[in-house]
């Protein structure tokens, strides 16, 4: 899968894209991962990207002229884009629902804003998507543009080691995921559940289930109710 990322910050992602996981699937050519610095498409000598908003108010904003430069120069058109996300915090919270649905597409285009925001008419005749990593304030969006790459990157085909482990963790079937122990036995006084170590693979895969379901149902009682009406139970609240 290529992404682009217009950015005014490329280098930034040199870090993140390097490492582990995402640095094997680009060795291996299943991502291809390609931040494009905004700047390129600024047209005066001082490679302006930034105004002043019209009508007053504080702060700047991206420019619509560099984007619309950059998808021609990139796509041959607009109408040739891709599937396009800008990241913002007024977007639709990111999901693992919708995670599966990008990485189901050939090719991505991620649009990080910086200042105050980015000109609404990239928002109208640019983004398929507007897409925010939680309700907290990030400085631009290159974070949340990680954020993304990674979910998207580990549900390719041939990234992850074992193709299962994708599915089996948290949010898959709508449940946090259970506790998970490996050796020693016995840890500073603190002990594995004899469960675990009875060999009994059913009462294994009842207890995980169990717990996957009661950490659910403490941590997050939004998760843990919409799971049980995807799961018919009767209502007790
Ligand atoms: Cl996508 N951008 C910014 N600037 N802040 C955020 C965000 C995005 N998602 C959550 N907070």
């Amino acid at each position: 899968m290529r992404i682009d990322v217009l950015t005014l910050f490329p280098d930034w992602f040199a870090g993140p894209l390097d490492a582990s996981l995402l640095g094997r699937a680009r060795s291996s050519g299943i991502l291809d991962v390609r931040p494009h610095d905004l700047r390129r498409w600024a047209t005066d000598r001082h490679r302006t990207v930034d105004d002043l908003p019209f009508g007053g108010g504080a702060g700047m904003l991206l420019k619509p002229e560099p984007f619309f430069a950059a998808v021609e120069a990139l796509y041959g058109s607009v109408e040739n884009r891709p599937r396009t996300v800008v990241l913002t915090p007024s977007g639709q919270r990111l999901t693992q629902r919708l995670v599966q649905a990008l990485a189901g597409e050939p090719a991505l285009l991620l649009l990080c804003g910086r200042y105050e925001g980015i000109d609404e008419r990239v928002h109208a005749a640019l983004a398929t998507d507007e897409v925010s990593v939680g309700d907290y304030v990030l400085a631009g969006g290159e974070v949340a543009a990680a954020v993304v790459i990674e979910a998207v990157a580990r549900l390719l085909p041939g990234v992850m080691g074992n193709d299962s482990s994708a599915h089996e963790e948290s949010f898959a079937d709508g449940l946090l995921e259970y506790p998970q122990y490996t050796r020693p036995a016995e840890f500073r006084g603190m002990s594995v559940p004899d469960i675990l170590r009875s060999g009994d693979h059913g009462r294994v895969a009842a207890w995980r289930r169990d717990q996957a379901v009661e950490r659910t149902r403490t941590g997050r009682p939004d998760l843990y109710r919409a799971w049980r009406e995807r799961h018919g139970a009767p209502r007790s609240d």
